[in-house]
């Protein structure tokens, strides 16, 4: 572990250097430090071992054409300094130590690579001040020093706040001294332990369990613009279908088919909004992938076109275990292929899940990505709309480690190696396989895909939510971290079990937490069934909007009212979210740097730009005091002006979740609806929160097709200008989509005129 210093074999001296086309690689006593600048404000730093050989291709990165960066070479008596116009990388010659500067600004500063007991650890020193945030899923506060972190997709039912590792691995930290922002990224599958240290500790420390240290810097910048690049490395999340947007209803599990029905009369005849119900394992006979229970359902597609009909989609859940069972077709197949996880002697590797014994495809060969392929014609034809992809960390239950024993063997696409290797990308290459299906086997669609786990890069194939959290208030506090920080990591289309999964929620958690969540990119209730051993037990405690008393039910019809009403704008800020990786749910550092006061703000998040969202989190509170930025903000509900750069204290009754607007900002809503296929027989309502004039953008597609990456889009920009006392608004729009919704109305709220009657 990090912190002891035996068995130390440091990089040593550097002996000759190799300048390159993008950078410059120096040969020391016992390794290689490998520079290449991606562009000019991105700079790869690889360091391999003497004799040490790894595979060029990356889970996490995607494939780029040659950069070609100008980049310049100094070489003095001391060091080796390598330059783009915004990073330099010297190495200093008699410890190959590396620091890293972006003009006067140090990101790491000798940094001294070594193996310990053989495994690569970058040790360097770091202000005593710096914040540190990303991370990807992790289940503490938001800045994340203190606690040591690890990276190794571990699933952990009902965890507590503070847990770690959790189920997605994603090594990349958004850094931030005062305003100034770099991104750190280590690019390496294997288990990584981080030592960030507390606050006012200088030194920290990145060990792995095996292969290279391969470092990615992003130059220092707005953290915006650090996000940008980042998902310019990875890849930022697809536009998903409209109906993914809307109101997710789902438990373990809602079945028999008539219970379905039932549910879904529910939603309707209650006027709650709902897009997406949820079908879990009990769907399928003896939990075998690609199968319905016979006696559950007898007729899927039929169900599935009912749902349709009236409004709702489907989700089930595949699981990477594939039964063992002689006579199961998908089964037979794997078996035939021999596309699965092998042990060490090149046996079938068995483990078991939910099915009880099973095969597990080996997703990381192409070959096995292809066959898994191939099953989903069969499932597709009934009208599924999306799927759901579980315990792939992978999960096993008959071990002592819950998942597959070290020395299983994987494909690695053409780099056998094992578990160790491959443990971290299992489920991204599981949910790679299930996008490309639907990719391929129902390509006019947009897909959607949900994954447990990950590693850096899978939001590109799927979202994700945040696992077995529990009903308690605490797990409420996290999840608004938590999310913020998936979105700084990539994973930009999240959100949590809302109401909790285990345990049972008071009519009032789950009440605040549908409000708190209610406009998080991915929202849905999911609860466990209280009785694990026994499927054919009673589910457990309702979980659905209706469940707790006719006053909560019309305070979660509003919630979830609310997000229907601000889908345009959310579905807006997704689409910019698919081309600039600027996450929906913000931290208010990401756009307000400069602001020490909106630095680390666990309790409140923007929503884009311009709405501030500050959620009640503890029982029996009834008012919220929270910090608004400065500029002029309105209350969303009074449509009261209120001066920022404060904290200010405001009431919260039960139905109320404290939500504010930036002045300057024209949100473009809608009214309620029952579920999205009802959004283009209403009108776009824009509200005008005047500034000194306002603007708001507007992105509109057929919400499913994969057209609008043909230009099938219109992206309308609105305007509002104050002359002599007048607002004139204007619209400017691009792209070639037509809107099918009534003509849009506007309605400006005037707070500022008031205050500043001489505008
Ligand atoms: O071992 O499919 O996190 O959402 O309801 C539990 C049953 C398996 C874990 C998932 C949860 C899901 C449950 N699954």
């Amino acid at each position: 572990m990090p912190g002891t210093h035996g068995d130390s074999l440091p990089i040593g001296a550097a002996i000759r250097a190799e300048p390159g086309a993008d950078g410059l690689t120096v040969f020391t006593k016992n390794g290689t430090v490998a520079v290449t600048f991606i562009s000019d404000d991105v700079v790869r730093i690889r360091v391999l071992r003497e004799g040490q050989s790894e595979p060029d291709a990356s889970w996490a990165i995607l494939p780029r054409e040659g950069a070609g960066t100008k980049v310049l070479v100094e070489d003095d008596a001391d060091s080796l300094t390598v330059r783009s116009s915004f990073l330099s990388v010297r190495i200093a010659r008699s410890g190959g130590s590396v620091t890293v500067a972006s003009g006067v600004h140090i990101l790491l500063e000798a940094a001294a690579f070594s193996w310990e007991s053989g495994k690569p650890v970058l040790r360097w020193t770091q202000p005593a001040e710096r914040n540190y945030y990303g991370c990807g899923e992790k289940s503490g506060p938001l800045e994340r020093r203190g606690a040591p972190m690890a990276f190794w997709n571990a699933e952990e039912c009902g965890y507590a706040p503070g847990f770690d590792p959790m189920y997605h691995s994603i090594p990349f930290t958004l850094a931030m001294d005062g305003p100034l922002a770099h991104g750190l990224f280590v690019d390496n599958t294997f288990r990584q332990d981080w030592r960030l240290g507390e606050l006012g500790d200088t030194q920290a420390s990145i060990q792995v369990e095996g292969g290279a240290l391969d470092l990615y810097l992003i130059a220092t910048g707005e953290p915006k613009s650090v996000l940008t690049r980042w998902t310019d490395l990875v890849g930022r999340c697809p536009l998903p279908p409209l109906w993914a947007l809307g109101y997710h209803q789902s438990r373990w599990s809602y079945y028999p088919e008539s219970a379905v029905r039932e549910l879904a009369a529910n939603f309707r005849s209650r006027n709650i909004p709902c897009d997406v119900i949820w079908f879990d394992i009990d769907y399928m006979e003896d939990y075998k992938d690609f199968t319905w229970h016979p006696t559950r359902f007898p007729d899927p597609a039929k169900l599935l076109s009912d749902l349709k009909a009236d409004g709702f989609r489907s989700v089930v859940m595949l699981d990477p275990g594939v039964k063992v069972q002689r006579g199961y077709a998908v089964y037979d197949s794997l078996l035939a292929t021999g596309l699965f996880v092998r042990n060490a002697d090149g046996t079938p590797f068995v483990g078991s899940v939910w099915p009880g014994p099973c095969l597990f495809p080996d997703f990381t060969n192409p070959a096995t990505r292809a066959w898994w392929g191939e099953q989903f014609p069969s499932l597709l034809a009934y009208g599924i709309d999306g799927f759901w992809n579980d315990m792939n960390e992978p999960a096993v239950f008959d071990s002592d480690t819950h998942t597959m024993p070290d020395d299983v063997v994987f494909d690695g696409d053409g780099f056998p190696d094992t578990h160790l290797r491959y443990h971290n990308v299992y489920a991204m290459d599981m949910v790679r396989a299930t996008s490309e299906a639907l990719a391929k086997y129902r390509s006019e669609e947009r897909s959607f895909v949900l994954t447990r786990a990950g590693y850096a890069g899978a939001h590109r194939f799927a979202a994700t939510w945040t696992g077995d959290n529990r009903s308690d208030w605490p797990s409420l506090a996290i999840s608004l971290p938590m999310i913020m920080n998936l979105g700084i990591s990539g994973h930009g289309i999240s959100g949590p079990d809302i109401g909790g999964f285990v345990g049972e929620p008071t009519p009032e958690l789950f009440g605040r937490w549908l409000q708190a969540n209610a406009l998080f990119p991915f929202c849905r209730v999911h609860s466990a069934k209280p009785n694990w051993e026994d499927p054919d037990a009673p589910g457990g405690a309702p979980q659905e909007p209706w469940a707790f008393g006719e006053d909560w039910e019309h305070i979660n019809r509003e919630s979830i009212g609310l997000r229907y009403r601000l889908l345009p704008y959310l579905y807006t800020l997704v689409e910019e979210m698919t081309r600039t990786g600027f996450p929906v749910i913000r931290p208010l550092l990401l756009e307000y740097p400069d602001d020490p006061d909106c630095r680390n703000r666990d309790t409140q998040y923007l929503v884009g730009r311009d709405l501030l969202v500050a959620p009640v989190l503890t029982e029996g509170d009834t008012t919220r005091t929270l910090y608004l930025p400065a500029g002029l903000w309105y209350d969303f509900w009074t449509e009261e002006a209120l001066d920022g750069g404060r904290e200010i204290t405001v009431g919260a009754p039960l139905d109320r979740l404290p939500l504010f607007v930036r002045a300057g900002a024209a949100i473009p809503t809608q009214p309620f609806v029952q579920h999205t296929g009802e959004c283009t027989g209403v009108p776009i309502e824009w509200r005008v929160y005047l500034g000194d004039g306002a603007e708001g953008t507007l992105y509109e597609d057929d919400g499913h097709s994969r057209r609008y990456l043909d230009g099938d889009f219109s992206r309308c920009q609105l305007n509002v200008e104050i002359k002599d006392g007048q607002a004139i608004v204007k619209t400017v729009c691009s792209g070639t989509f037509i809107s099918p919704r009534p003509a849009p109305r506007v309605r400006i709220i005037n707070g500022a005129l008031v205050r500043r009657p001489s505008a």
